[in-house]
């Protein structure tokens, strides 16, 4: 038979790019790496397209709703599925050796696996499902990941992982929406892999994403208006005069995605509620954070004393903390900060 490489057979046979052969291919430009950083990589593809499948079968195998009234750390109730994505995310992760802390949104305190002279080079820190509450009327909900590196000086799990943003080696999310779509940075760019079924891989079909500079939609809980700090008020006052557009799945993953590839800025502000902001700094906020200056957005705080600071170069105090969110495209963001100072 002889082979053809014309254009049409070409057009058949694509040249496909697995999540696996990009993080191989990315590492190559780091000799002295050993590949625990794609073997950390590779678990975290192997447990999405494990939760891909329980979140698509979850009505069918009858684990929509909550845990038997089980509250999670943050006193909210935990779904059925938040519970078995957390599991996932634990086993496939702590079989890889070169993990040594994971802590996830799930649970109160970090678990080590194993301590830096054991081989513990890096910690991971996850949102297992973030927007559960949606799962019952199969709304688009997403796992948060960040990822760290391991001091083996620090003795304490939580005290190794509480570095601001700006360490974070890589940091990811998966969206289980009409397709399953996996979106990276290690910190030379941002790319995005959609899960073939028919493969059982994640193929890339985004390289070095940028976030378009500005977009006329904004993204928040607007039921909250009558709580927000009043430059958040005045700048709600400003899109609605400009005709902007409100788009809020109350799934940040969805809501974030939508984002980084149409343009537009995603808000969380201070609430009487929750006046330091509700979403989790360091598996919701910071992951999102570097993701989106990767693509060439910004990511602040929104806070009253500090609206511009940005997020990545919070201090953690603690695992668990909450902080407000203002992110998306520069032109976007700036305008929001235009009325918070
Ligand atoms: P969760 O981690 O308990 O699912 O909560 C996080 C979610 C985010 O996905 C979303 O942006 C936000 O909470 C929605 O909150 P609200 O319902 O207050 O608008
Ligand atoms: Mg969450």
């Amino acid at each position: 038979m002889i082979m053809s490489n014309s254009p049409a057979r070409r057009a058949h046979c694509p040249n496909l790019t697995s999540l696996q052969s990009h993080i191989l291919k990315e590492e190559e430009q780091f000799p002295t790496a050993g590949g625990d950083f794609t073997w950390i990589l590779s678990a975290l593809s192997l447990a999405a397209k494990s939760i891909a499948h329980k979140v698509r079968t979850a009505r069918i195998e009858d684990v929509l709703g909550d845990q038997g009234g089980a509250a999670n750390v943050h006193g909210e109730t935990q779904q059925k599925l938040d519970v078995i994505a957390n599991d996932i995310l634990m086993t496939c992760l702590g079989n890889r050796p070169s993990v040594a802390v994971v802590a996830s949104e799930e649970d109160e305190q970090p678990t080590i696996l194993r301590r830096g002279n054991q081989g513990g080079k890096y910690c991971v820190i996850f949102d297992p499902l973030d927007g559960s509450s949606n799962l019952d009327v199969c709304v688009s909900v997403g796992t948060i990941f960040s990822i760290l590196r391991n001091d083996p000086n620090i003795p304490g799990a939580a005290e190794t992982l509480q570095q601001p943003g700006i360490k974070q080696v890589a940091a990811g999310y998966i969206l289980y929406g009409s397709s399953t779509v996996f979106v990276l940075t290690t910190g030379t760019g941002v790319y995005m892999f959609v899960l073939d079924p028919a493969l059982g891989s994640f193929v890339r079909v985004g390289d070095r994403l940028r976030i378009p500079a500005s977009g006329r939609s904004y993204s928040v809980n607007e039921a909250y208006r009558h709580s927000f700090p009043d430059g958040f008020r005045q700048y709600l006052d400003w899109a609605h005069a400009h005709d902007y557009s409100s788009r809020y799945i109350g799934s940040m993953v969805s809501d974030v995605h939508r984002i980084l590839l149409k343009g537009g800025v995603f808000l969380y502000p201070p609430t009487q509620k929750n006046p330091g902001g509700k979403l989790r700094l360091m598996y919701e906020a910071n992951p999102m954070a570097m993701i989106i200056e990767q693509a060439g957005g910004k990511a602040v705080i929104g806070s009253t004393d500090n609206p511009a600071g940005r997020l990545v170069e919070i201090v953690p105090t603690g695992i668990h903390q909450r902080t407000s969110v203002v992110l998306g495209s520069p032109d976007e963001v700036d305008r929001v900060l235009s009325h918070l100072t």
